[in-house]
């Protein structure tokens, strides 16, 4: 097996392709040519909303300061490498800013970008599964934090996953928190399969990119041509999902094991779910957050929310 086998890529890997409904975690789409993929779909004309909620932030950025304060820690739930993160620093103000991500390399690479246009702004990066609740570095104790989760990533998990992060987010942030959220809302299906099938194939790409690398990183033999990229409206769970179709019937191995799949059987790799504003309130507070202002653009595509950390209380 390859040196770059990733025993939990192995593991979830072999578990999926063996479950009765197939599925691998989205998260092993985002090996470094997946990323790069990725990237690629943000700027594609389908795909809404990295440039929806981009302008999004540009336009309410400065409320988020109105409301939430200036000040305060700006928190970040993954790699702040995106354009994203400087609009709200500018607006805000922040008297720091903690970058949290599971990659150290993501990590230095944000902090060094933010480092040119805010040199005095203290970083503080922390190397963590932001999954789990975690405990903010001292320097930032004594300030209220204002969470930002932007890119809608929050849809990749299905509800009961959704609300643990939340309230996981909730325990790190302490009291009086906020959190800025970005949410992709519902809408004609046509627009959403649209933006996760674009006519350049790309996110087609991104999807059987999985394939390539479980070929390369688990000793596979997939036939990666018998497999085409399917984007799919699940009504009844309000999602896209993304799959991969095997065209035919195929045998193959992966990490020594056998499999084999039937014409029109998938092996199902991303879900993104959409929110109405309700969905959302109503999501944010199952896990103790209190929506104070959600911002949508003129089409109601995507909805940029803020909510604010709530105090236990007594309920009848
Ligand atoms: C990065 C999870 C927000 O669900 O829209 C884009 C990933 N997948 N096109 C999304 C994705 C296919 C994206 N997120």
């Amino acid at each position: 097996m390859s040196d770059e086998a990733d025993p939990a890529f192995r593991r979830d890997v072999l578990a999926g392709l063996a479950a009765p409904v197939r599925a691998v975690p989205a998260r092993w789409l985002y090996d470094l040519r997946g990323s790069e993929l990725f990237e690629a779909i943000t700027a594609l004309p389908e795909y809404y909303p990295t440039r929806t909620e981009t302008a999004l932030l540009e336009a309410h950025c400065p409320d988020v300061a109105r409301i939430a304060g200036t000040g305060d820690a700006v928190v970040e739930f993954g790699s702040g490498s995106s354009a994203k993160t400087p609009i709200l620093l500018r607006a805000v103000a922040p008297s720091a800013y903690v970058p949290i991500d599971i990659s150290g390399e993501f990590l230095r690479d944000a902090a060094s970008a933010l480092r040119e246009e805010f040199p005095v702004l203290p970083v503080f990066p922390v190397e963590a599964d932001f999954t789990r609740p975690i405990t903010l570095p001292q320097d930032v104790a004594a300030v209220t934090k204002l969470g930002f989760f932007p890119g809608s990533t929050i849809g990749n998990l299905v509800a009961r996953t959704a609300v643990d992060l939340l309230r996981a987010m909730k325990d790190t942030l302490g009291p009086g928190a906020f959190l800025l959220i970005g949410m992709d809302r519902i809408k004609d299906p046509e627009i959403l399969i649209r933006a996760y099938d674009d006519a350049a194939g790309i996110t087609a790409e991104f999807n059987l990119n999985l394939l390539h690398r479980i070929n390369r990183e688990l000793d596979g033999t997939i036939p990666i041509d018998a497999f085409r990229h399917q984007a799919i409206w699940n009504d009844r769970m309000s999602r896209i999902e993304m799959h991969l179709e095997a065209m035919r019937d195929v045998a193959f191995a992966v990490a020594g094991q056998d499999f084999a799949m039937g014409t029109g059987e998938t092996i199902h790799t991303e879900n993104s779910h959409k929110y109405g504003l309700r969905d959302a309130r109503l999501l944010l507070r199952a896990a103790g957050w209190g929506v104070v202002e959600a911002w949508s653009d003129a089409e109601g595509r995507f909805a940029l929310v803020l909510a604010e950390s709530e105090a236990p209380r007594f309920a009848p």
